[in-house]
């Protein structure tokens, strides 16, 4: 049975996936490089670096270079963060949180993002988490298991007593490669190979969830 959860950040607690589109856009401007918002929509989960390369779209730079365009986008968004507050969780999000925490059960951050405990302080909900799983934590991001396992383990609890929720491919196919039971947030196109698909955590209840994933 389901005795923890594993939340991915962007996506599923909030949508920092704009903010993260405003400083990559800011970034393509300067280097004369066309971003579109269905461009960044290929992005939702993928680490920075990996990120940058799509951006680039096959230029090439040296690695300092690389390092300095990362640090730069990274300002900027660090920038745009700040005007996130407790408004910014998306609908449903804190309730089932606060169910979980209620339930005695365990409640893990699973980010690929460098700057997942700023964002989850800025929404007021950083003491809802047992433990945090973040860009520092894993050197082989998604599809690779290792975030969530790493989430897991930060919670001692085998991979199938943890549910993780995600609304990014490379995330569904990461809590599978990892034998986790998935919940897809989003578009079946994006999310359809997890166990069970949502379009948001708005009205989710605990009881039903877990209702639901049992069958
Ligand atoms: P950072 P998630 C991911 O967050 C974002 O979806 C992705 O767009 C971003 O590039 C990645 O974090 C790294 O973020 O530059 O802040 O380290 O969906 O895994 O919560
Ligand atoms: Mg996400």
């Amino acid at each position: 049975s389901i005795k923890g959860f594993i939340f991915d950040l962007d996506g599923v607690v909030t949508d920092t996936a704009e903010y993260h589109y405003q400083a990559w856009k800011r970034l393509a401007d300067e280097l004369g490089i066309p971003f579109t918002r269905e461009e960044n929509e290929a992005l939702r989960g993928i680490p920075r670096r990996e990120s940058l390369l799509m951006l680039l779209k096959g230029r090439t730079y040296p690695e300092t270079t690389l390092d300095e365009l990362m640090e730069r986008k990274n300002r900027y968004y660090l920038e745009y963060i700040r005007a996130i507050s407790p408004r910014d969780l998306l609908p449903g999000a804190r309730e089932l949180l606060q169910e979980i925490r209620a339930a005695g059960l365990k409640a893990a951050l699973g980010s690929a993002s460098k700057n997942a405990r700023e964002v989850i302080e800025r929404l007021g909900i950083a003491d809802l988490f047992d433990a945090i799983a973040d860009g520092y934590s894993v050197t082989r991001q998604k599809p690779a298991p290792d975030l969530f396992l790493h989430a897991a383990a930060l919670l001692g609890l085998p991979p199938t007593e943890c549910a993780v929720v995600e609304d990014a491919t490379a995330g569904v196919e990461a809590a599978l490669a990892g034998g986790f039971t998935v919940i897809g947030i989003g578009p079946h196109e994006r999310v359809g190979r997890a166990h069970l698909v949502l379009p948001s955590l708005a009205g989710v209840s605990l009881s039903k969830l877990l209702e639901q994933l049992s069958v």
